[in-house]
């Protein structure tokens, strides 16, 4: 699939910030079947040919714990609790924050993740009704303060995203298997919080084809190293 799109790359200039080799921290986020892993393996791999040391992650995931975390979070066969799934999935971060991504940002390491902070404000806030604030307060210790620099956000129509996924094989989980109407609120508390973060948060119109979506999302993370480089 990766390969396949190696041809939008050449957006990318060659040398793209190779002085300094500064850390970044960049997350792609979006509801269900925005698109977000296919996008992000496609820029890692754009960006290493550009020459780049990068690293790939995602949420609820990228740690031991994590992993062992998101089996339980996405199990359909497991009740739980709203603010239970928040704590699991806020555990999965805190350890994804210490044990990933802060030293490879420390390491010069153009770092994408797939899910972060934001999805939580919108799956747990938005999506399931939970205090934004407290969310915020949470999520901020889980994280110790680590921002995002950049996020692009793949923006769908809840039913585009859902019938790609169900075009894959799955044991179902927890929280995709819910209702449109839940999807849709996600999708709006992405929107909302695009609008609050106008300053890191660039909106993707993710009903394209993918090959766009890149194309797009390239220029935008190429304007931004851009634009870092030159101080503006
Ligand atoms: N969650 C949460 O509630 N709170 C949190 O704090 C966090 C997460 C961190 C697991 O996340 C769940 O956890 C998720 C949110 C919740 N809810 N669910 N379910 P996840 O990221 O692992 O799961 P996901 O969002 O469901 O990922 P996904 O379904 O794999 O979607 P995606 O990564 O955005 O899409 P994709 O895998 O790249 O593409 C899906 C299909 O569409 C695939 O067949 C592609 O080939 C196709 N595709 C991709 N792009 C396109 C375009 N542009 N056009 C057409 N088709 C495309």
């Amino acid at each position: 699939m990766v390969e396949n799109r190696i041809g939008e790359c050449e957006s990318m200039p060659a040398e793209a910030d190779a002085a300094g080799e500064q850390g970044a921290f960049i997350t792609v986020e979006g509801g269900d079947g925005a698109g977000k892993t296919t996008l992000a393996k496609s820029l890692a791999e754009c960006l290493r040919q550009s020459g780049r040391s990068v690293r790939l992650t995602f949420e609820p995931g990228g740690t031991s714990l994590g992993t062992r975390l998101r089996a339980l979070v996405l199990d359909p066969e497991l009740e739980m609790g709203d603010w239970d799934e928040t704590w699991l999935f806020l555990a999965a971060r805190a350890s994804h924050v210490h044990d990933v991504l802060r030293p490879a940002i420390a390491n010069g390491e153009l770092v994408f993740s797939d899910r972060f902070s934001d999805s939580t404000l919108a799956y747990q806030g938005y999506g399931r009704g939970l205090d934004l604030e407290r969310l915020r307060r949470l999520s901020d210790e889980a994280t110790q303060g680590l921002i995002p620099d950049l996020t692009l956000l793949l923006d769908v129509p809840a039913e585009v995203g859902l019938a790609r996924t169900r075009t894959r094989s799955s044991d179902g989980d927890r929280i995709g298997d819910a209702d449109l109407a839940f999807h849709m609120r996600v999708n709006a508390g992405f929107r909302a919080l695009a609008l609050e973060h106008g300053e890191r948060i660039v909106v993707i119109d993710a009903s394209l084809d993918a090959s766009s979506v890149l194309l797009n999302a390239l220029t935008t993370v190429n304007d931004w190293l851009e634009a870092r480089s030159s101080g503006t």
